[in-house]
């Protein structure tokens, strides 16, 4: 059967990192591969690169349309490309998935869409084109929403999570077309990679565990070097969790020295306890990278900051991390968040962290109730209305403590900070140095677009443009932000500490 699987244009990338990283829909890629390995005939449209998602139904002429929600931000988009597919094609079977799709569903149950994948595509997405093509009747077909003439209802979970060895390879050769658009930071075209699924944590702000019950799932040590044979020399590795099993990372390494792959450039995401644990596994992997990126998940500067989103880690965990990753010539990235409820006195807080410890390649992200957490689900009744564009990290839900414009200031100022200020202490020489010349353009682009990260002026509009709209911004006082503790395992809920 022929599936038309859409990446769409996530609709806003004004702030943040979005310009910096434009990876490929390494997701539809392994759907199309399961969907290959069933003898149907899939194609990836990415409309980030060409809008149009009507023209790509005509020329295709599909019987099932794929589309892909990795972030909540882009739920209302999703929900326009859905409309537009039903316009081209009013026959064909609208599905969507992926990560804030199966995490919170909810905004997708719109008349355009007909299904909703709940958990990975793998298995479900073959199951449901195999039923629509024997007419099997689609509630038997697992882990769905499901449009039906009594409303939406859920079909069976998966009866287990899929193995991710039970997969073939992603379908790379389904974006060959865009791959020279692809691009991270200074790289491009960049490869994204997969060597495991999950993360055993629990951070309070993080869908990830939430979605996946905290489990961690990995792919056999031959198909990672495979995969990691296949790419180019530039990768990004898309687990959320790097090194998290010691004897598996070290053997990984070893594998893939001895096939001789070495790449120009790698990134890899992690946290400072992980670091800390197992120097020796960095030590096994560096030299597998001329440049090798770690982005960890910083978070706070204080151990209070840290315990608030339940990071399970001290301060004295983060300063040793990157003076281990330092020592071995990691390059240190990262995030810390930035609380509505601050007062003037955490932002100085973090500003000496950053300067005393040399963290300005960090970025900064407003702390955000991301739909698919218990924190969300604590205070979305009071968040109804609010744009679902705003869930980017980069906007406030409600009016902080010090107010919006006194807030934008401070936040504005943290971002000035950072090396991505081309009027500090990185300039536009030096960034254009570390390129080719043929790379200057793009680099001239998307450092152009982040330096409204530096105007508080830029956030102060949205805010005001969309904060007349809601029946009612909660005030900071009266939301309760983690409480997350594990459900599951019966642990408490917390409540943050007052500040
Ligand atoms: C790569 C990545 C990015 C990249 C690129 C994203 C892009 N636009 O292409 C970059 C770095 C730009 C990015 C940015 C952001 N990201 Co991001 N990102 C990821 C990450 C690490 C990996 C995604 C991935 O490729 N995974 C590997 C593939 C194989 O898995 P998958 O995509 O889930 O696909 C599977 C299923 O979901 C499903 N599936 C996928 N697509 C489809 C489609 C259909 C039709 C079906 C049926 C099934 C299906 O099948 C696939 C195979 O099983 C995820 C973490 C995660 N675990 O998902 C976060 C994640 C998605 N990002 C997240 C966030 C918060 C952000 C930012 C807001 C962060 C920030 N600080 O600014 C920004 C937003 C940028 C923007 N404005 O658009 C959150 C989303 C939370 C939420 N509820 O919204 C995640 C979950 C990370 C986290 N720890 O919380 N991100
Ligand atoms: S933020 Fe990172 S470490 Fe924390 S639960 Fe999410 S994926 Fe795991």
């Amino acid at each position: 059967m022929k599936v038309l699987l859409l990446r769409p244009h996530p609709g806003n990338e004004r702030f943040g990192l979005g310009p910096f990283f434009r990876v490929e829909p390494l997701g539809l890629e392994y759907v199309g591969a399961a969907l290959r390995a069933r003898g149907h005939d899939p194609t990836i449209a990415d409309l980030r690169f060409r809008p149009g998602a009507s023209a790509w139904v005509r020329r295709t002429r599909p019987r099932v349309v794929g589309i892909s929600c990795p972030h909540s931000l882009e739920y209302d988009r999703v929900r326009e490309t859905a409309r537009e597919v039903r316009r081209a094609a009013p026959e064909v079977f609208v599905l969507v998935g992926g990560h804030a799709a199966a995490a919170y569903p909810s905004p997708l149950e719109s008349d355009g869409i007909d299904a909703i994948c709940l958990d990975d595509g793998e298995e479900v997405v073959p199951a449901l084109v195999e039923a629509l093509e024997k007419g099997v009747p689609l509630e038997t077909v697992p882990a769905l929403r499901l449009r039906t003439r009594d409303g939406w209802i859920s079909t069976p979970p998966l009866p287990e999570r899929t193995g991710l060895d039970h997969v073939p390879l992603p379908a790379r050769d389904l974006v060959a077309r865009h791959r020279n658009g692809y691009h991270c930071l200074i790289f491009k075209p960049v490869w994204l990679v997969e060597t495991a699924r999950g993360c055993p944590f629990r951070c309070s702000f993080c869908s990830v565990w939430q979605l996946y019950d905290r489990s961690f799932r990995e792919r056999s040590v031959g198909a990672v070097v495979e995969d990691f044979a296949s790419a180019g020399d530039a990768v990004f590795v898309a687990d959320d969790l790097f090194w998290n099993h010691p004897g598996r990372s070290l053997e990984l390494a070893e594998a893939l020295r001895k096939r001789g792959v070495f790449k120009r450039w790698l990134l890899v995401q992690t946290r400072t306890d992980v670091v800390c644990r197992s120097p020796e596994l960095l030590e096994a992997w560096r030299p597998l990278a001329k440049d090798f990126d770690l982005f960890i998940g910083l978070e706070a500067a204080t151990d209070g900051g840290l315990a608030q989103v339940d990071k399970d880690v001290e301060v004295g965990s983060t300063v040793e991390a990157v003076r281990i990753a330092r020592s071995m010539r990691y390059g240190v990235n990262g995030n810390f968040l930035i609380d509505p409820d601050w007062g003037e006195e955490d932002f100085e807080e973090l500003w000496e962290f950053v300067s005393a410890y040399g963290l300005q390649r960090a970025g900064f992200t407003i702390l955000t109730p991301l739909p698919g957490t218990e924190f969300f689900r604590e205070i979305a009744p009071r968040l109804e209305g609010q744009p679902w564009f705003k869930y980017d990290m980069h906007h406030l839900l409600w009016e902080p403590r010090l107010g919006a414009k006194r807030f934008f200031d401070l936040y504005a100022e943290t971002w000035r900070r950072s090396i991505l200020n081309v009027a500090g202490r990185k300039g536009w020489g030096a960034w254009m140095r570390q390129i080719r010349p043929v790379h200057i353009p793009y680099l001239t682009r998307v450092l152009w677009r982040t330096q409204r990260m530096m105007r508080a002026a830029a956030y102060l509009q949205e805010f005001e443009a969309t904060k007349g709209t809601f029946p009612e911004i909660p005030s900071c006082a009266a939301v309760t932000v983690t409480g997350s503790g594990n459900p599951a395992q019966g642990e408490p809920r917390r409540t943050r500490p007052e500040s």
